[in-house]
């Protein structure tokens, strides 16, 4: 009943950021999908009687992979599979799994806050061991094999049942489906508060969750009404839907409208918040009051012996290079170490399993901790529900103070998307050009100090990561860091990323584009956007 198929390579499946995204056609071109399961399978060759974990956050062409998956794992000598019913998994939750399991690793199928459908986005995953996006090494090899692959394995089975729970076998395997919910929501009551949060929702506070018809609809249903007895009426968007109900499910300003607009209003509830297409990203909002991904790491680092969990202390916070320095000043003042790695959680691994940290985030709206090995989407909000409930105090009055203790740094993240990939790429090498020249010039109001292109050298493996974005500090603390966005499936998205640090509480009221007007122009005259793309300003602005 195995099948040994011949194939031929394909030379577009390098992983990103996050895993191998392409357009869902791309994914269905012949043998596609195949060939880049079994090079990872190639590369992961080790069985050991371990399980593989597999699911994804119910888009587009979801299911399909999956039975392919089933199918190509059983055929590659896995003896035990676990799958989300329906195929559906959050990405923390098969973090979970896959840790709580002793799992050899993960399938993951996702393209995150990317739209879905079948002209949209597909993407497939692969984590380790440790429940993380796997190593660079890892990811680097899979990439190599693909471009050899002549052939691949696969079991002639009918497809597997998978929406209802139980064991069945798959010639020598044992596929077992498992509900997607309740092992990481019994995870989450052992780190937050649940009864201090419930007693917050009883009191007549008022939360609002978006889950954008995306995976964690089935997730805030169980956490948020059944377990914390918040209103049903305020989850929104709870069915996951394959196209995501058209929308992309970003929780952002621009794409968490509704519950933007909701919340902006003076007679809004109390809190809201939205996660993404695989419930791994977090949007956290108070009343009138918007807090960046790179203050609420901050924040809730600041704040997290509030939270049973980490009422210890936390050993170190880790963040991505171009989230703001916020976080920083908590570590510095509270005495705890920093850790500065390039985009992408696989960055945080190794010092996450070497207990190095204990909570990372980056300004991409992730923020999580050493439970799972991925960002966590929920865990972000219960955090905030549990801060709130133990400090009694809007989410405003909580930023505010702490930019009162640890001063404000303003910041935005300037997105130009579906640029030509070459005028991009040009972009970036000119300004790679320009760097030993930079110190000391003068851009309007702003003076260069010093220029570098990020590379990182793991303190754990000893692996160094190279162009992972460039930085130029300006006089007086200022920072704009240029890259490019690893995520997209069309043209180049250049991210223009800007933070000025405010120590003066006088000066903590400004809008960010105001405080920043500086800087938004210089980042224009150092990299010459305007004048090679030809555009008079950026896509999105968070
Ligand atoms: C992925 C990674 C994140 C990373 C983000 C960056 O997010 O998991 O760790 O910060 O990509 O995206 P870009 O390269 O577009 O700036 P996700 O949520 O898409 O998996």
């Amino acid at each position: 009943m195995i099948k040994t198929i011949k194939t031929t390579p394909y030379d577009d499946q390098k992983p990103g950021t996050s895993g191998l995204r392409k357009k869902v056609p791309v994914f269905q071109q012949p043998n596609y999908v195949e060939n880049f399961l079994q090079s990872i399978f190639d590369v992961q060759d080790k069985r050991d009687g371990r399980a593989l974990v597999i699911g994804g956050d119910g888009r587009y062409y979801n299911e399909t992979v999956i039975q392919t998956a089933i199918r190509m794992a059983v055929a590659n000598g896995f003896s035990k599979l676990l799958i989300g019913r329906n195929g559906i998994l959050s990405t923390p939750a098969a973090s979970h799994l896959i840790r709580k399991n002793g799992a050899l690793g993960g399938i993951v199928l996702s393209a995150s806050h990317n739209p879905g459908g079948p002209n949209e986005d597909f993407g497939i995953k692969y984590n380790g061991e440790n429940g993380g996006p796997a190593f660079e090494s890892v990811t680097e090899a899979i990439y190599r094999r693909s471009k050899e692959i002549d052939s691949y394995r696969i079991a002639e089975t009918p497809d597997v049942d998978i929406s209802s729970l139980g064991s069945c076998s798959v010639g020598p395997c044992e596929v077992r489906i498992v509900d997607p919910v309740t092992d990481y929501a019994n995870l989450m009551e052992t780190l937050v508060d649940f009864a201090a949060i419930r007693t917050l929702l009883k009191s007549g506070s008022r939360m609002v969750f978006d889950a954008m018809h995306a995976v964690t609809g089935p997730y805030a249903e169980e956490i948020f009404v059944r377990r914390l007895g918040a209103d049903p009426e305020a989850m929104m968007h709870t069915k996951p839907l394959p196209d995501f109900g058209g929308h992309h499910p970003d929780p952002n300003m621009v794409h968490a409208k509704t519950l933007f607009d909701m919340m902006m209003r003076d007679d809004g509830p109390d809190f809201g918040a939205a996660s993404d297409g695989d419930g791994d990203r977090n949007l956290i909002l108070g009343r009138n009051f918007f807090v960046t991904p790179s203050d609420s790491l901050a924040m809730i680092a600041a704040n997290a012996h509030l939270a049973p969990g980490y009422r210890k202390g936390i050993k170190g916070i880790a963040r991505s290079m171009p989230t703001s320095q916020a976080a920083d000043r908590v570590a510095e003042k509270r005495g705890i170490a920093m850790h500065e790695t390039p985009t992408g959680w696989k960055f945080f691994g190794n010092l996450l399993d070497a207990a190095k940290v204990t909570i990372c985030g980056e300004e991409s709206a992730g923020t999580g901790s050493d439970h799972v090995r991925e960002k966590d989407g929920l865990w972000a909000v219960l955090m905030w529900l549990n801060i709130l409930a133990v400090r009694r105090q809007s989410v405003a009055q909580i930023a505010v103070e702490h930019w009162a203790e640890f001063g404000r740094n303003y910041y935005s993240r300037h997105d130009y998307e579906g640029i030509d990939v070459e005028v991009a790429e040009d972009l970036m090498e000119a300004l790679r050009a320009r760097l030993p020249n930079l110190a000391g010039t003068r851009f309007g109001s702003v003076i260069v100090e010093r220029a570098d292109d990020f590379a990182y050298d793991d303190p754990i493996d000893g692996s160094r990561s190279e162009r992972q974005g460039i930085r130029i500090f300006m006089e007086g603390g200022s920072r704009i860091v240029y890259r490019l966005s690893g995520t997209g499936t069309s043209g180049a998205t250049l991210r223009v990323y800007l933070e000025r640090f405010e120590p003066d509480v006088a000066k903590h009221d400004l809008d960010p584009q105001d405080a920043l007007t500086d800087l938004i122009r210089a980042a224009d005259e150092i990299a010459g956007i305007s004048s090679r793309t030809g555009r008079k300003g950026p896509t999105v602005v968070t």
